[in-house]
């Protein structure tokens, strides 16, 4: 049975590449943080009693920031593949946090492949490490591929880069098999509530039951490539199972503003936008809805208000430096690992929509019930 340690396992990618693992016959062994509330939410449907016989699936406590804690845990383990997904991620919190990030992204990587090294395991064990488009940064060409030069805009992204010249050059002096997934952004339902697409999904789903007034949001320009988690964690393993180690671009092809991520989620429940004005102006303002559309989502029309402002910008939410156009070629991937994504755009929005709304709906029952529903927009 191959055995595979999986850092970051609580977050969104780290969910669905374990259920991945588990489903190919891999024992599946996760890191988790200790903190003072349960933080296992997306994986619980995964969690093994102890006590089973047949148990393929085990959680450590450990923390990247923490290197005889990584190497206690790798030589229990004695993975075959290392997949590193544990980072402080989100880009905006790394600029008020910029030197936990670099501990944590940057030398947490070094520390995990030291760890390998000095276990005398580099022969045996198979790393991958979660590289970012960010990485690209400031547009220099697009679409970006794995020969675009770099140019990080965020501490998150200077940590990445560390983290990304260290795999390459343990790859290089140790002949260790260590891969960067150049990985564009992906999505998926349990994305965290923080990052754009699942903020605007729950936003809009907020305020389509009436839950919520207004979806505030920092610079609807921005233009992303969004996939799906799903796909792009089949990548991770990909990657782990050629002949040589070597980095890969994984991404769609096709790039979308933020602020037609936002249209397009109200359109998928029936609501149509429509935005005017500019900068920091600018408003998404209802225009129109769909009777059947909105019927079908059980939504009531009584809570859709015609002329209503549900989109405003609010400039806290600007980076001091920001990333505006990313659209990732991976051609290399497509011929060299035979991947392409399964999901577009409309089909991710779709699944979003649905399973917030669902979400939401608990929020309204709570509601009525007289209890207090919290909104968190940061
Ligand atoms: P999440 O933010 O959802 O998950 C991050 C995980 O890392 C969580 O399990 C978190 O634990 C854990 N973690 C954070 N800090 C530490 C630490 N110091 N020690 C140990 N664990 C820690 O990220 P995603 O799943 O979206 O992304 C996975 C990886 O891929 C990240 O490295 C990210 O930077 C990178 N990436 C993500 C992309 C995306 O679009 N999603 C695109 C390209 C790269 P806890 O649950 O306790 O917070
Ligand atoms: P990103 O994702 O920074 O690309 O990093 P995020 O969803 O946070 O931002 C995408 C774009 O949307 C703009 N934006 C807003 N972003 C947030 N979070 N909140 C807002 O209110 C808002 N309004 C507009 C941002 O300015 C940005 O341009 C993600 C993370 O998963 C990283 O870990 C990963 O490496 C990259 O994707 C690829």
């Amino acid at each position: 049975m191959k055995i595979a340690l999986i850092t970051g396992i609580t977050g969104q990618d780290g969910a669905y590449l374990a259920e991945f693992l588990l489903k190919k016959g891999y024992f599946v062994h996760g890191v988790k943080r200790r903190s003072s509330l349960f933080n296992t939410d997306r994986i619980d449907h995964l969690y093994q009693d102890p006590h089973e016989k047949e148990r393929r699936f085990k959680l450590h406590y450990g923390d990247l920031t923490d290197a005889t804690n990584l190497i206690r845990i790798v030589q229990e383990v004695q993975p075959d593949e290392i997949y590193n997904l544990a980072a402080q991620s989100h880009v905006k919190v790394s600029f008020d946090t910029p030197e936990y990030t670099a501990n944590a992204d940057g030398l947490g990587t070094l520390r995990l492949l030291e760890a390998v090294r000095i276990l005398g395991m580099t022969d045996k064990c198979r790393i991958y490490q979660a590289s970012t488009s960010e990485l690209y940064g400031l547009v220099q060409e697009v679409p970006q591929n794995e020969n675009t030069p770099f140019y990080p805009r965020s501490p998150y992204a200077v940590a990445k880069l560390y983290a990304y010249w260290i795999t390459v050059n343990y790859r290089e002096a140790y002949k260790m098999y260590a891969c960067n997934g150049i990985l564009f952004n992906h999505e998926s339902p349990v994305r965290g509530e923080t990052f754009v697409t699942r903020k605007i999904t729950r936003g809009v789903s907020k305020i389509a039951l009436g839950l919520q007034d207004c979806l505030y949001l920092g610079n609807l320009s921005a233009q992303r490539d969004w996939g799906h988690a799903k796909d792009y964690i089949e990548a991770m393993w990909l990657m782990l199972q050629q002949d040589t180690p070597e980095d890969y671009v994984i991404a769609t092809g096709i790039t979308t503003t933020v602020r037609e991520f936002v249209r397009q989620s109200f359109e998928e429940i029936g609501i149509e936008v429509e935005f005017a004005g500019k900068d920091e102006n600018e408003k998404g303002v209802i225009v129109d809805f769909d009777e059947e559309r909105v019927a079908a989502y059980g939504l009531n029309k009584e809570s859709i208000k015609m002329g209503q402002t549900v989109v405003r910008v609010d400039p806290r939410y600007f980076r001091p430096t920001e990333v505006e156009l990313l659209i990732g070629d991976a051609s290399k991937a497509n011929k060299q690992l035979g991947w392409k994504p399964k999901y577009g755009l409309a089909a991710l929005i779709e699944e979003m929509m649905q399973s917030d709304i669902k979400e939401m709906q608990k929020d309204d029952y709570l509601k009525k019930g007289g209890f207090k529903i919290f909104n968190y927009f940061e």
